[in-house]
């Protein structure tokens, strides 16, 4: 990073909006929880862990004597898998239903508690047949279909970790993680289905298999009935194996700190890091966010989180916060678009969501189709809705409250990462007077602040480097096998302190505003300016959709700022326009922020949870020849945005 610390604090966000009387009348977390935890921190999460049923209660809440190494709940014993279905049929919720299966084609099936219990049970007992035990690893590569909630969960019921692997991602992606984790067995689909039609999978893993050592048997789950290439002696139809078991299985319980899953982020440099999960604080964590953030009425509620289970938020926020919670939730296959674009909406009507959690390019996206899609459906079981993965633009935030909220549900921001394992700083629906664009306080229980390169926290309204200044009970616990980078990466940059990697600024209340990797930020002139200003400052023009801004080398201003942008439907692409964006920032911003270049594009480079790669962008701004693109959703995008540059200078 750069000398200058003080990320610029450009951006004026004066729009302010109250919770809901009603919603704030019969919140679930009140005002209070926030004294409660600051007056005694350990005694609050002590307090939430029973939330769980646990087989030995824990006596001991946090064991930090190891710094970074925390245990917490280290003396309790349970199982995840029974937190997660069995004690909800025990308690009378049996035939509740737990999962809204959608299909892409349009096939539907809703699954109860009782009925999961079963299929997790026949799946666990599948697991132990094969030679599965506690302490082994299991890769999961498979579409978004109730058998990869269960397939977690069958792992988790018999203390084997997963390490779920992005359907979609390449032979080359599984291998790499499937060598890290050492994994012996492989569950995965013949395909699913994407865009109207049947996409593989299976081919990936058989070439990834092919490979690598150790891996024994591959489980496959028939989704679509394509033909499959089958490896005699290894592969293993799911429903041959699965139907023929028990639907009993007693769960063991484990320590809290048994490894619960392992899950990949890329990184911008480097192997992908495995990110290390355990069992009783990561649940803890999971299912008191899941019920405060989102006030979860586990008897009323429909929750529904578009997130793919290949990404965190489907780990933490599909299969174990809402299910621990005993929710009812909807889990949807396929993209949006399919076969027409008011498909979510679609969705929401049918099965009455009151939940709706989703990611700002989604948002952005429905943006650009326009305001009469969603018009045309009932979303009025709507009540709270949240969003995850990168800053959310003002304006978006204010779409998504005007136009699926109808102006009246919160909007909950809920910063986090795959190592925080759960939310970390957001609002709560009932108690916090909503920003727009701002992820505003951690959550009760959760210290986190902004610092200067020094490490000095910087006051109100000053920007610099978010960090979380004490444990937390679903912490990363490692690096899968590399706890020397667990500590460079995380703990060495402010001692003592977890660093984030995220650039952020306090307003003049103290409420965090997150302003996006620090890797990304530019350097103009002198001035540090972050992506996120900039970019939302284009997308609060009408002609904009969606906006990416990157540094490029400038030999005069050190940075110069190009920003590729998505233009609304109705838009020409005009000289005139251009201009007319230049000085739209430059009012918003300040003259500094102009941006040299700007481009109007068609797609900008996403991975598949939906974060834009700049990286790339910078490739292309710098006429680089492009970086790895192995994580993008569609790789053909950036030779779109190739072809645009050289009429675009
Ligand atoms: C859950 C998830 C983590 C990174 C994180 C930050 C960005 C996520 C955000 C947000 C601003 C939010 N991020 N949520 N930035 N506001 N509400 O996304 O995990 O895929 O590991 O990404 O995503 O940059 O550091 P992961």
């Amino acid at each position: 990073m750069t000398e200058n610390p003080s990320l610029s604090n450009l951006l004026r966000e004066e729009r302010r909006f109250a919770p809901p009387a009603d919603l704030a009348a019969n919140a679930n977390v009140t005002a209070e929880a926030y004294e409660q935890a600051k007056a005694d921190r350990l005694g609050f999460w002590a307090e939430q862990a029973r939330r769980l049923t646990w087989a030995t209660e824990p006596t001991e809440t946090l064991d930090w004597s190891n710094p970074p190494f925390a245990k917490w709940f280290a003396d309790g014993k349970l199982n995840v898998a029974y937190n997660c279905v069995d004690r909800h049929v025990e308690a009378g919720h049996g035939d509740r239903v737990a999962i809204h299966f959608e299909g892409e084609p349009g096939d539907s099936k809703a699954i109860t508690y009782a009925e999961l219990k079963d299929e997790v049970s026949r799946a666990a007992n599948a697991l132990t047949e094969i030679g599965v035990e506690k302490g082994d690893r299991v890769a999961i590569y498979l579409p978004m279909i109730p058998e990869a909630v269960v397939a977690m969960l069958a792992c988790a019921r018999i203390g084997a970790a997963h390490s779920v692997v992005f359907g979609g991602f390449s032979a080359d992606a599984i291998a790499t993680r499937i060598e890290d984790a050492s994994a012996k067995l492989v569950i995965t689909a013949d395909g699913g289905y994407r865009r109207g039609k049947p996409s593989a999978l299976k081919p990936a893993v058989d070439e990834a298999v092919a490979r690598v050592d150790g891996v024994d048997k591959v489980l496959v789950v028939r989704r679509t009935g394509q033909e499959v290439d089958w490896t005699e002696g290894r592969d293993i139809w799911w429903h041959e194996i699965t139907q023929k078991q028990p639907a009993e299985h007693t769960p063991e319980a484990f320590d809290a700190e048994q490894p619960l899953f392992i899950l990949y982020t890329s990184g911008t440099t480097g192997k992908p890091k495995g990110i290390l999960h355990t069992s009783g604080g990561y649940l803890t964590q999971t299912a008191y966010t899941h019920h405060a953030v989102f006030d979860l009425k586990p008897e009323s509620d429909v929750y529904w989180c578009t997130a793919d289970i290949g990404w965190v938020t489907g780990h933490s926020y599909i299969t174990y916060g809402p299910l621990a919670n005993g929710a009812t939730q909807v889990m949807y296959e396929g993209t949006p678009d399919t076969p027409h674009q008011g498909r979510f909406w679609e969705i929401v009507q049918k099965y009455g969501v009151t939940i709706l959690y989703t990611a700002p390019t989604v948002i952005r996206m429905f943006m650009k189709w326009g305001d009469d899609i969603p018009a045309k459906f009932d979303l009025s079981s709507l009540r709270v809705l949240g969003s995850v993965g990168e800053p959310i633009n003002p304006e978006a935030w204010i779409w998504y409250r005007k136009h699926i909220g109808a102006d009246k549900c919160p909007v909950v921001d809920t910063w986090w990462q795959t190592e925080t394992g759960s939310m970390m700083i957001s609002p709560l629906p009932g108690v916090t007077e909503a920003k727009p664009g701002s992820a505003q306080r951690p959550l009760p229980g959760i210290s986190a602040t902004v610092v200067d390169d020094e490490a000095n926290e910087v006051p109100d309204g000053g920007g610099g480097y978010l960090v979380l200044t004490e444990p937390w009970p679903s912490m990363l616990r490692t690096i899968w096998g590399d706890d020397q980078r667990f500590l460079d990466t995380y703990w060495s940059r402010f001692e003592g302190r977890y660093f984030a990697g995220d650039g952020a600024k306090k307003d003049e209340d103290g409420d965090i505003w997150l302003l996006g990797r620090v890797d990304d930020v530019m350097l103009v002139s002198g001035h540090n300016i972050s992506t996120t200003e900039v970019e939302s400052a284009l997308v609060s023009h009408p002609s904009v959709a969606e906006a990416a801004v990157v540094g490029a080398a400038d030999e005069t201003t050190g940075q110069a700022i190009v920003a590729f942008v998505i233009l609304r439907g109705s838009a020409a692409e005009t000289a005139d326009l251009v201009g007319d964006l230049r000085s739209h920032v430059s009012k918003a911003l300040g003259p500094i922020a102009k941006p040299k270049r700007i481009l109007p594009v068609a797609e900008l480079p996403k991975t598949r949870s939906g974060k834009i790669m700049r990286r790339l962008l910078r490739d292309v701004a710098e006429n680089r020849e492009l970086g790895d693109v192995t994580t993008l959703t569609d790789s053909t995008v950036m030779d779109l945005i190739q072809t645009k540059l050289p009429s675009a200078a």
